[in-house]
């Protein structure tokens, strides 16, 4: 069996997750964990929250509480919330963890004993009354481009110019308010990534033909301006402490432990389950790594991360593909919860159902650009493909039937043309559908998904069986077997993107998910065939609720509208 392992960009802990971060990492990446398990693959898929750096630091101050305790809610909810998405982690760990600890204390070790590590003396703003340095975003004042006295020592957002702290009008401690600051020299640790360089050119060459094009030429532009040596440790409290002599008093950029911790996490699962981390990440055979991101994530993964673990000189699994998501908008503008504007992950699912959102999201991936999400275009594609395509398809079948023929799959009667034009239009886009997924198009997958509900609607239409029962009551029998069979296949094939509403699919044919084995090589032809005359079914309810137009209205109020 091969192995794929699927890891998901860690959201920072601090704040919670809009449909824009659920459609830019997290869902596709569940989307194709789920379909590679189908596929028959041995799979292991992890994700978990980003705990250090500054904004944890901050956002604790803010709240009157511990980092820990502050971290320990946030990464809950994070949890609660992906759960209530259906994300099927196998482990969804943390930055902060134990293991994660000793994963970057050992590469850290290797990149040093490997000669990959640099000491050196940089300026930095000291705070006398805070006793401490403080870290670039730790430093407040007045922009000297536009004026604006709130700026922080890293960026302006008012006028978003990049600045250094040293630039700041009046600058003061965000901590205590403190103007007593003076510039110091203090020593820093860098990963020297010229000397990785030219080992990390010819790696990613390698990877040309399994990147997609926005990806690789993300790095090759990154590789061509020519790597600087990057500082990897921070003056910060809340961090791992760095394990070197005569930097104890300082802890691990968030960037530089955050990676490690898909290998952490690994950890986590692996020693709470009796398994080995390595034969995933550490002399690994038969490893297939995808990492799944938004784009401004890419280069962290395509250069600072490989090039951390190439620097090493261990041997550990390298990423194969990843994928880059381009940014949703909200309503025209951007999700802001300071602005309470957009539907957060939460609400979202306390609203529909997960796998409307799912869906939705898969159909309307940011993939080549930016897309957005409207109440509007939600309620559009619920009630056309979910309830007009797929429901209404699985209810009429299902109806009829029972009220014709009794619950369970009708016998007799003969297949025609009509059939093999059928098997062979829907085996087209079964090949289409799988060809995409592998090639991580998630967009034209949802769409070969849709077509494929939509050729059942044809054939139905087409072969009408309310009126040839009354002639040929066989024939009828023979198309509603037909019909029935294609909700099993229909419930198959949408499990990757609609867990649930395929295990309803499944349960209303008396099936589950869990009985069928793979989907690999999936015939129509013989899949149109599994249900025996006889079959017991039942109509149960309807699968999909329509959105209504003042539904539509209240959630617009609800949620607020772009400026
Ligand atoms: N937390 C940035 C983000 O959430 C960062 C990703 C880490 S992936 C190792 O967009
Ligand atoms: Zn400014």
């Amino acid at each position: 069996m091969s192995k794929t392992l699927v890891t998901s960009a860690l959201p920072y802990v601090n704040g919670v997750p809009h449909l824009g971060h659920m459609v830019g990492c997290l869902l596709p990446s569940d989307v194709y964990a789920r379909f590679m398990r189908m596929m028959g693959n041995e799979v292991l898929y992890i994700g978990g929250t980003d705990e250090h750096g500054t904004p944890s630091e901050v956002g604790a101050a803010k709240e009157g509480i511990s980092v820990e305790e502050y971290c320990n809610g946030y990464h809950q909810r994070h949890k609660k919330t992906y759960e209530d998405f259906e994300l099927s982690f196998d482990c969804f760990g943390r930055t902060s963890s134990d293991a994660n600890k000793e994963m970057v204390y050992h590469i850290f070790e290797a990149l040093d004993k490997n000669g990959m590590i640099e000491e050196r003396t940089i300026k930095q703003i000291y705070s006398i009354d805070d006793e401490r340095f403080l870290p670039d975003r730790y430093v407040t004042g007045t922009c000297p481009y536009c004026g604006y006295d709130k700026a922080r020592g890293d960026q302006c957002e008012n006028c978003t110019k990049v600045l250094d702290p040293t630039d700041l009008i009046n600058p003061r401690s965000t901590i205590s308010g403190s103007t007593n600051l003076e510039v110091r020299e203090t020593k820093h640790l860098f990963l020297n990534l010229p000397k990785i360089e030219p080992k990390l050119a010819e790696w990613v060459k390698t990877r040309e033909p399994y990147w997609p094009e926005i990806a690789y030429s993300i790095a090759q532009k990154w590789l061509k301006e020519g790597l600087q040596e990057r500082c990897i440790t921070r003056d910060l409290k809340w961090g791992f402490p760095v394990n070197k002599e005569g930097y104890e008093d300082k802890v691990f950029y968030v960037w530089f432990d955050a990676p490690i911790g898909y290998i952490g996490i690994t950890k986590q699962w692996a020693d709470a389950n009796g398994k080995d981390w390595k034969e995933w990440w550490y002399g690994a055979k038969d490893v297939d790594y995808v990492e799944f991101m938004g784009k401004d994530n890419v280069p962290y993964h395509s250069i600072s991360f490989p090039a951390t673990l190439l620097g090493t000189g261990e041997p550990w699994t390298f990423v194969k593909n990843l994928k880059g998501f381009s940014y949703l908008t909200y309503e025209g503008g951007k999700f802001s919860k300071s602005e309470k504007r957009g539907i957060f992950a939460e609400d979202a699912v306390k609203e529909y159902p997960a796998d409307y959102w799912r869906y939705w999201l898969m159909a309307n991936a940011p993939e080549s650009s930016d897309s957005s999400f409207s109440f509007d275009l939600f309620a559009a594609v619920v009630n056309k493909d979910l309830n007009g395509v797929l429901g209404n398809f699985v209810s009429r079948v299902l109806k009829m039937t029972e009220s014709k023929i009794g619950e369970e799959v009708p016998a007799g009667g003969k297949n025609t043309e009509l059939e093999a034009e059928l098997i062979k239009t829907l085996q087209e886009h079964v090949n289409d559908y799988f060809k995409y997924m592998n090639e991580l198009e998630f967009r034209k997958a949802t769409n070969e998904l849709r077509a494929i509900w939509v050729e059942g609607n044809n054939y139905i239409s087409v072969a009408e069986p309310w009126t040839v029962i009354k002639e040929n009551p066989e024939r009828a029998a023979a198309i509603l077997r037909n019909c029935i069979s294609l909700i099993r296949i229909f419930a198959i094939l949408s499990a990757p993107i609609m867990p649930k509403i395929a295990e309803d699919m499944m349960n209303k044919l008396g099936l589950s998910l869990k009985d069928v084995t793979s989907i690999k090589d999936f015939n129509v032809e013989k899949e149109m065939n599994a249900l025996q005359a006889g079959h017991k079914f039942s109509v149960g309810n309807t699968l999909f609720e329509r959105i209504t137009p003042e539904r539509i209205e209240e959630l617009k109020q609800k949620y607020g509208s772009a400026k």
